[in-house]
């Protein structure tokens, strides 16, 4: 029996995709026969966003809309819907960092990293499921985290959002699987993008950023990963290959997870 992985004549919405993971896994998606939709808070990076697609030859189609705002993810859909088509893949992408100590942190900072990672996942998803339903079903991916798992020092805000992600990604799984929707979540590793470039930053005597060597020592493959390496992954949770896993977060960290860490020399 042929497994199906294509996503021909699907729409994607893939949030925060002008660049990093979500362009990435956007790219992935055209490539695997998908129309891509995704969107940005500002119009300059939306439309850095379209012109980075179609140096790819992808025809991409860009938005502004901030997915904290629901009046805004709302007109988004139905904007989509209109103009594309019914929304068969959502990505939950969109996310921030604050890597503050958790006492220095104030209540609006941990609210606002709660606000973009767990309610606004929760704000598309909610948008996109009525039309699924309708259309006969859909695919979720939330991109969760090491932080859906693990603590750390400085990022008490996240790993709660991450922790929560991965918790609501199994809710949407257990409420709407009868529809025929399968919501699942990738866990990147620690990826090279924008978000991770101050931890990969060299000294000023050019050596490793200590969380940089901390990361190397913790991964089996001793490297960071690229946002290429989630590609694969994503077109199988969003192809009908992956109609029977749900509720399910697949975790693409190189091995992280499953190793206690390179033993001191
Ligand atoms: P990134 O480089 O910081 O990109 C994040 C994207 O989200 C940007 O396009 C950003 O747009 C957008 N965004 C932020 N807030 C938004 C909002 N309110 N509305 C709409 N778009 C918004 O991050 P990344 O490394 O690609 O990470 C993407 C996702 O993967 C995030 O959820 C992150 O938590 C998760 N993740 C990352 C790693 C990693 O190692 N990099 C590992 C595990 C999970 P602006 O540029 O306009 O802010
Ligand atoms: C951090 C990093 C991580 C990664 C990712 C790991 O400060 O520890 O930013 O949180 O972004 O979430 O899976």
């Amino acid at each position: 029996m042929a497994v199906n992985f294509s996503l021909e004549g699907k729409v994607a919405l893939v949030t925060g995709a002008s660049y990093g993971i979500g362009f990435a896994i956007a790219s992935a998606y055209a490539k695997a026969g998908a129309t891509i939709c995704f969107n940005d808070i500002k119009q300059e990076l939306v439309d850095k966003g379209l012109a980075a697609y179609k140096e790819l030859g992808i025809e991409a189609h860009g938005y502004v809309c901030d997915v904290t705002n629901e009046e805004q993810v709302n007109a988004l859909v139905a904007q989509i819907e209109k103009e594309v088509g019914v929304i068969d893949i959502l990505v939950n992408n969109a996310g921030i960092i604050k890597r503050i100590p958790m006492c220095e942190m104030t209540a609006a900072e941990f609210r606002q990293v709660i606000d973009v990672d767990l309610n606004a996942p929760f704000i598309v998803a909610k948008a996109v499921i009525p039309s699924m339903i309708k259309k006969g079903g859909g695919k979720i991916i939330n991109i969760c985290s090491m932080m859906s798992e693990l603590g750390r020092e400085t990022v008490s805000a996240y790993a709660a959002a991450k922790g929560g992600l991965k918790m609501l990604t199994r809710n949407i799984c257990s409420e709407y699987g009868k529809y025929n929707i399968q919501c699942n979540g990738i866990g990147p590793g620690y990826i090279e993008t924008p978000q991770t470039a101050p931890l990969r930053e060299r000294q000023a005597d050019g050596s490793r950023h200590p969380f940089d060597s901390f990361i190397i020592a913790k991964t089996p493959a001793e490297r960071w990963l690229k946002p290429e390496e989630l590609a694969g992954p994503a077109v199988f949770l969003a192809s009908e290959a992956s109609d029977a896993v749900n509720g399910h977060i697949l975790y693409v960290d190189g091995g992280i997870l499953a190793y206690i860490g390179k033993q001191p020399q």
